[in-house]
């Protein structure tokens, strides 16, 4: 099912259009307000199954992270884009993007960005607005990210070093700098001494100087001037838009394993990737917030530190990490892969109620004569471990517990009926769903815009 296909007009629909009747009505009714979060560790596919859905939103926002995203699409001519501030819904003229207030924007970053798109012929001009409550991640953000990585040593999170966790930390600190004070540069140098000072009492490497404060006040009455046409008050625009019955689709960065909460703290960002992170990171209410679609590889992958039971070491993660071309879109680091791990999944849909799930990268499994599903955890002594531990120690400890399944050994990647699929690959996807509790109603055959099965 191409999902750009408009519904037949004809009564006699053939298989091909009433397929894409039925995938078209199921995007239309998701609700006025909905979400695609990440439901592993990120990097699931969450900026393809935006793009496509782009087109039937009014807006679509971010709501947390920053430039540590990476979200990959391609245009319907198979050109590649890699996001990592501006929303996924910009392929799409008629869309509307919001960086929101929970949001920390490197502005050089931003721009930069801007100008890619520009010259690869995507107009930004008048479609993206950025919060003025949004908080600036500074350069030395970045900096401070990497003293902090060294300092950990060995025990390093693996962050993108993109200035995440330094700038949210500036944020709780109540000494950040928010884009609303790019509006006045009569006090916006002894705001960014302060930071400046901070970070220069905190870290010995870090040399600050004054000619490095007079610098980078003169880079920001640039990017002040550049960034005016962008700032508006987005919980007004946002709410106002929902009054307005508006269609908002909010984009997930990362994913609720990394999240500052309810992910394996420390390894893991510094913002709330999961359910909640849509109200706090755009000023709306629980309330208006309708489907939310969980998006899962049909295996796992985590670039960075910290614990993945289900991890396949040696030969087996390569083999995966090259069909599924598993490179960092931000870093380009190698991810590590292991098999699809229920137990995360199923705390995962506890915490964020998906009402449905995008199975995602379901060709890269074509070639294996067996799939692994980890269905459950357990102790060394065989007590079962009952929902995702906190426990650090006992994550890196306990034993994984594995359902096998045949694979289809072959090519499925220009398939669009689901009822096409091999009997074998169906049977994975319905095993997943009878494990979990959650429908699957998107299946990821491919990289492309077009490579989607509606289940
Ligand atoms: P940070 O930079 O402070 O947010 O890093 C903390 C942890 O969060 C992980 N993290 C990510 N994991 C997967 N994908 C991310 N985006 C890029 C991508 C990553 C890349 O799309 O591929 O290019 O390397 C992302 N962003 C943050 C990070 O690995 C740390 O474990
Ligand atoms: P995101 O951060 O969740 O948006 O995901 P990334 O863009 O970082 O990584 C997902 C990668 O998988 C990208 O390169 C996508 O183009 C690619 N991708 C997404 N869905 C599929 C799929 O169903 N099959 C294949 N083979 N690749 C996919
Ligand atoms: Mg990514």
């Amino acid at each position: 099912v191409v999902c750009s296909l408009k519904p037949a007009a004809s009564s006699s629909l053939s298989l091909a259009e009433s397929a894409a009747s039925e995938s078209l009505s199921r995007i239309e009714s998701l609700s006025q307000v909905s979400g695609v979060l990440g439901s592993q560790w990120g990097d699931e596919g969450k900026g393809k199954l935006v793009d496509i859905l782009a087109e039937h939103f009014d807006i679509v926002a971010r709501c947390q992270g920053g430039a540590n995203a990476g979200h990959t699409i391609y245009n319907s001519e198979g050109k590649k884009f890699a996001l990592h501030l501006v929303p996924s819904g910009i392929l799409n003229e008629e869309t509307l993007c919001v960086i929101g207030n929970g949001v920390v924007v490197h502005l050089p970053g931003l721009f930069k960005e801007i100008d890619g798109l520009e010259a690869n012929g995507v107009c930004c001009k008048g479609r993206i607005l950025v919060s003025d409550r949004a908080h600036l991640l500074f350069d030395f953000h970045q900096e401070v990210d990497g003293l902090r990585e060294a300092e950990l040593n060995k025990s390093f999170i693996g962050t993108t070093r993109r200035g995440i966790g330094p700038c949210y930390s500036s944020k709780m600190n109540r000494n950040g700098i928010r884009v609303s004070d790019l509006r006045h540069m009569d006090t916006f140098p002894q705001k960014l001494h302060n930071l400046l000072s901070d970070a220069n009492s905190r870290f010995p490497d870090f040399n600050y100087t004054p000619e490095m404060l007079r610098e980078e006040v003169e880079n920001y009455k640039r990017y002040a001037e550049r960034l005016e046409p962008f700032i508006a008050d987005t919980v007004h625009v946002m709410n106002e838009s929902i009054a307005n019955k508006k269609k908002i689709l909010v984009e997930g960065g990362q994913a609720t394993m990394l999240d500052i909460d309810f992910g394996t703290y420390p390894f893991v960002t510094s913002s709330s990737p999961s359910a909640g992170g849509i109200c706090t990171g755009l000023g709306i209410a629980p309330r208006v917030l309708g489907d939310l679609v969980g998006v899962v590889k049909a295996y796992t992958t985590r670039v960075g530190s910290g614990p993945f039971p289900t991890e396949i070491l040696g030969q087996g993660g390569d083999i995966l990490r090259f069909a599924g071309q598993e490179f960092g879109t931000t870093t380009g680091r190698p991810r590590r892969c292991g098999w699809l791990d229920v137990v995360a999944l199923k705390f995962c849909c506890q915490i964020n109620g998906f009402s449905s799930l995008n199975l995602t990268k379901l060709d890269v499994l074509s070639d294996l004569p067996e799939i692994k599903l980890g269905v459950a955890y357990k102790q060394d002594d065989g007590t079962p471990v009952r929902s995702f531990p906190a426990d650090l120690q006992l994550l890196e400890q306990l034993k994984v517990e594995y359902e096998v399944l045949p694979g289809w050994q072959s090519d499925i990647s220009s398939i669009r009926n689901y009822s096409e699929l091999p009997k074998a690959a169906r049977q994975y996807v319905e095993r997943i769903e009878e494990l979990v509790g959650v429908p699957i109603h998107y299946i990821g055959i491919g990289p492309g815009r077009d490579a989607l099965i509606f289940k």
